[in-house]
């Protein structure tokens, strides 16, 4: 039996700036915080960096990696700019050659038929802006929306859809909450204001852009992690306790105060001595932050299960059954749970994408020069046919982006996590389709996969 998904489903795939275009100095670029970060020793697996990651920034190299996406089929290619390469020092006029290098991106897209769909902010802040306090100081966000409307009256033409944020949840918790990532604050104080100023430059950049550029209509929709929360032990009050907090941290500090207009009750009870007394929400901000968006986009990839520590604290525990080389738990049906709850508790008929999803694994080339990656084909097809059961349940389903198209650098655990579609060896920079790659693309040409 043929599953089919709705005639003109988004198939894509997703990447970042940082880990995969490698040339950190090219061309003016100035220094984004990930630059500096991964200077700091003990911070990345073996002190690697993303100096030279998937070298997309060299000009041949990014031509081959398109005609790749043509070969697979996309329909849509999901890449972030590095917001220092337009702006190095994060204020003032447009870097021309950085400005360039994504106009040679989106046109080449545009030239292979790929819709392209622009990330403003995947985690490069530039340094200068981050030695002012970075997301904890409220002028990032007047700098940010200033960077968005240069791009935005540049490419507005040629890109269809643009991602305000991705996962703030990310930047807020491990960027400034555990120091696991750049800036490498470790500071549950600040967390609270990084995600109310990244919600905010979201709002505003949504407010300021739409409408800007006559005769042209483009999409904007934020990319949230959204986790499902499991209580390891239902039966007891506690964990349910600290699993609904975990909910609260993790997704309702951004669902509510983007799809409501307000911060949810519990959370800010719950963290108002961490948040300081919340005293960086202004009268007007929750108005911007809800700003009426055209997607929203969900990055899936395992549940949490949570246990109650001291005082019903949440604290996270591992999943049991298989899991991905990351030590993800594998879980297909977390993806229905999440865009299902999505749709019925915040955004309704709102088009939802699944930004990301995918696995990492030890992937390798065999003796014949191949790469067989079995676990990651089961893994997609298992996600894609609960995404499929979400759209017969209701859910308004609008596409689905592998992470990742290529091997990439992924953050603190570097090059050891593979996710992609395509192997990419390093030390030659050469390509290596993996069997996922023909898997998906058979998906994407059928537009659908064996139920
Ligand atoms: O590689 C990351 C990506 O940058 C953001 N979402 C999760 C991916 C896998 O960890």
């Amino acid at each position: 039996m043929t599953i089919s998904f709705p005639a003109g489903f988004v198939w894509g795939a997703a990447t970042s700036g940082y880990q995969i275009e490698g040339a950190p100095e090219a061309d003016g670029k100035g220094a984004s915080i990930w630059d500096t970060f991964v200077k700091v020793p003990g911070k990345i697996l073996h002190g690697d960096t993303g100096a030279r990651a998937c070298n997309t920034y060299d000009p041949k190299q990014l031509e081959a990696d398109m005609d790749l996406m043509v070969r697979l089929g996309l329909k849509s290619f999901i890449f972030s700019v590095q917001w220092p390469r337009i702006q190095p020092d994060g204020r003032g006029g447009a870097n021309a050659k950085g400005l360039d290098y994504y106009r040679r991106l989106v046109d080449g897209l545009q030239a292979r038929g790929i819709a392209p769909a622009l990330t403003l902010y995947h985690w490069e802040l530039p340094q200068a802006l981050q030695d002012r306090g970075g997301w904890v100081n409220r002028e990032t966000v007047a700098r940010f929306v200033e960077y968005a409307t240069i791009l935005y009256d540049a490419l507005a033409a040629q890109v269809p859809i643009w991602v305000t944020q991705n996962e703030p949840h990310t930047t807020a918790w491990l960027g400034y909450g555990y120091g696991k990532h750049a800036p490498g604050v470790a500071d549950e104080k600040s967390v609270f204001a990084v995600a109310h100023h990244l919600l905010l430059s979201h709002g505003l950049a949504v407010k300021t852009l739409r409408g800007r550029v006559a005769n042209v209509k483009t999409a904007f929709g934020p990319v949230l992690n959204v986790t499902p929360a499991r209580p390891v032990r239902p039966d007891s009050e506690h964990d349910r306790l600290a699993a609904k907090r975990f909910d609260g941290d993790q997704n309702r500090l951004f669902l509510d105060p983007i799809f409501r207009g307000e911060y949810p009750a519990d959370v800010v009870e719950y963290r108002r001595e961490a948040a300081g007394g919340w005293k960086f929400v202004r009268a007007e901000d929750l108005e911007i932050i809800h700003t009426a968006v055209d997607f929203l986009g969900v990055n899936y990839y395992t549940p949490t299960m949570i246990a109650a520590g001291p005082g019903d604290r949440p604290e996270w525990r591992p999943n049991p059954g298989p899991t991905t080389a990351m030590g993800w738990a594998i879980d297909p049906a977390g993806l229905h749970e999440v865009l299902d709850r999505v749709r019925t508790e915040y955004t309704g008929n709102l088009p939802l994408y699944v930004s990301e999803n995918g696995a990492s694994f030890r992937d390798y080339l065999n003796p014949e020069g191949e790469c067989r990656d079995p676990e990651r084909v089961d893994f997609l097809r298992g996600h894609l046919r609960e995404a499929h059961r979400a759209i017969e349940d209701g859910v308004p389903l609008a596409g689905y982006f592998v992470w990742s198209l290529l091997d990439n650098f992924e953050w603190d655990s570097a090059y050891r996590e593979r996710f992609g579609l395509v192997y990419v060896d390093y030390p030659t920079q050469r390509r290596v389709p993996k069997s996922s790659f023909e898997w998906y693309r058979e998906v994407i040409e059928r537009n659908g996969l064996e139920g």
